[in-house]
């Protein structure tokens, strides 16, 4: 045990990058040690003693205690850090956690999932399922619509549902995505990789 948070992720990974932005923004101290999934890494026997799912993002808390799946590690660490990242008042949370959920099952799977077999696997539109465009098109229509009440999803300001769906946002045009189409959703975009100091230049071009 470090007594530091220690992250396993991917950099090219929009979940492995929501932990590291939500560090870096709350200046927690943390080591890194990259794993590429390409490579099989999340299936050795080591690693799925630290995460049964095989996947990462996956962390040792500074306290020894191990967590996976992005958007609950990222709730855990603004927590911790009792950062306005999570709003108080309850029903704001659970405005949070209306996008946190959301994410995981409407966005990231269509979004994120077409963009890896568009950028990583290099595959051919053709050999994409269609309804992954048609997904990923109407998560991306609901957030135009829900960007034209305010700055954020929710309240005024920056909150963990901003930093989970960037991530896939950002980069959606890997996948395939027009974000013209999407004029609010590209000028919050621009406001949160600010609020973040993300490089509007995603690392590698190419992101699992
Ligand atoms: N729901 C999970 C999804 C994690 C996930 O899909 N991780 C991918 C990288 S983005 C992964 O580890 N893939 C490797 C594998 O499944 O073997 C989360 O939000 O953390």
């Amino acid at each position: 045990m470090s007594g530091k948070l220690h992250i396993y992720g991917d950099s090219r990974s929009g979940n492995c990058l929501k932990v590291r932005w939500i560090a870096e923004h709350l200046g927690l101290p943390y080591d890194w040690t990259e794993i590429d999934i390409l490579a099989g890494t999340t299936r050795t026997e080591e690693f799925l003693k630290l995460n049964p799912s095989g996947q990462v993002p996956a962390v040792i808390l500074a306290d020894g205690r191990a967590l996976s799946q992005s958007n609950a590690i990222i709730v855990y660490l603004a927590g911790l850090a009792d950062s306005s990242l999570l709003p108080t008042d309850l029903y704001e949370r659970a405005k949070v956690n209306e996008w946190l959920f959301w994410e995981q099952y409407s966005h990231e799977p269509a979004i994120a999932v077409r963009r890896f077999h568009k950028a990583f696997l290099k595959k051919t539109d053709n050999e994409i399922d269609p309804q992954l465009m048609a997904k990923g098109r109407r998560a991306l229509s609901q957030m135009e619509l829900a960007l034209v009440a305010g700055e954020y999803l929710v309240g005024e300001t920056l909150t963990v549902a901003d930093v989970a769906l960037v991530a896939y946002t950002r980069v959606a045009h890997e996948g395939g995505f027009d974000l013209d189409e999407f004029p609010n959703v590209r000028r919050w975009i621009a406001r949160v990789e600010r609020d973040l100091v993300i490089d509007a230049t995603p690392e590698t071009g190419e992101a699992a």
